[in-house]
């Protein structure tokens, strides 16, 4: 089996155990339900950088990244150095993320925050709202068009944004609908962990123009960047290069 197939196993079981003692009416009581959402998709659109800075401690491809510092301190050196979203992982057991940290950063920052999260339940978004998100994940890889049509619409009907994950061409056209924001490309396979810039470039031309495109992980340079604009990319997912620095807010400026 591979390590996406075990996470999700992991999730299915995790939501269903948490549904049992966080009630929806509990996460509908929030503050946050009520917050207006901030959009990312207006930001990329009007940033010349279009960097979304991610919250990450660990994940199953290295082990540690970085724990020394707080939630707080990442985040607001991010948004300090400019970053147009943040991403905040949330999945405990393989990232070391967890609820909590949205919060403290939704606490910390008013850029766009996207829950960083492995969605298999409209369950998972109601926590992401309650939480402070402005948009959320959703992974082609590991949902049915039908999932995604449901999920991404409960979202947009909590105000989030949608980010819709692919890595290969045939997850992109099952994909494609009208209630997703913004599609990114994987550089990185989650089940093998092979990363390349190449799967954005392939990409990039079977990608509607309604959305906004986003490339992730293993953009490591600025002239990673310069090379992946001229293919339409207007957001650039980045967590590993800038939280292993001593100062991952700084490294954000750069
Ligand atoms: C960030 P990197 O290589 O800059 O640390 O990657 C982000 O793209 C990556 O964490 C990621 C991810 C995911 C994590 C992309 N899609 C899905 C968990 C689940």
């Amino acid at each position: 089996m591979n390590i996406l197939d075990k996470i999700i196993i992991d999730k299915k079981r995790e939501v269903i155990l948490k549904k049992n003692i966080i009630p929806v009416s509990q996460l509908e009581s929030s503050v946050f339900f009520n917050k207006e959402t901030i959009s990312l998709r207006t930001n990329l659109l009007n940033s010349s950088s279009g960097i979304i800075a991610e919250h990450k401690r660990r994940s199953p491809s290295k082990a540690a990244i970085n724990y020394d510092f707080t939630v707080e301190e990442v985040t607001k050196g991010y948004e300090n150095a400019g970053a147009c979203g943040i991403s905040v992982l949330t999945d405990g057991k393989y990232f070391g993320g967890s609820l909590d940290d949205l919060l403290l950063a939704r606490a910390s920052v008013n850029v766009p925050l996207l829950r960083k999260e492995f969605i298999v339940d409209e369950y998972q978004i109601l926590e992401a709202k309650a939480h402070g998100a402005d948009l959320i994940l959703l992974i082609a890889a590991v949902l049915t068009r039908d999932e995604i049509k449901s999920l991404s619409e409960f979202a947009k009907s909590l105000n989030l944004e949608v980010l819709l994950e692919v890595h290969n061409l045939e997850e992109l056209h099952k994909s494609i609908m009208p209630s997703l924001d913004l599609i990114g490309v994987n550089n990185r396979n989650l089940k093998t962990f092979e990363v390349s810039l190449d799967f954005s470039k392939d990409l990039a031309a079977h990608i509607p123009d309604d959305f906004v495109k986003v490339s992730e992980s293993g953009i490591s340079s600025v002239a990673a960047i310069q090379e992946l604009k001229p293919y339409g990319y207007k957001g650039f997912l980045i967590g590993e290069n800038f939280m292993k620095t001593d100062n991952a807010g700084a490294a954000a400026t750069e």
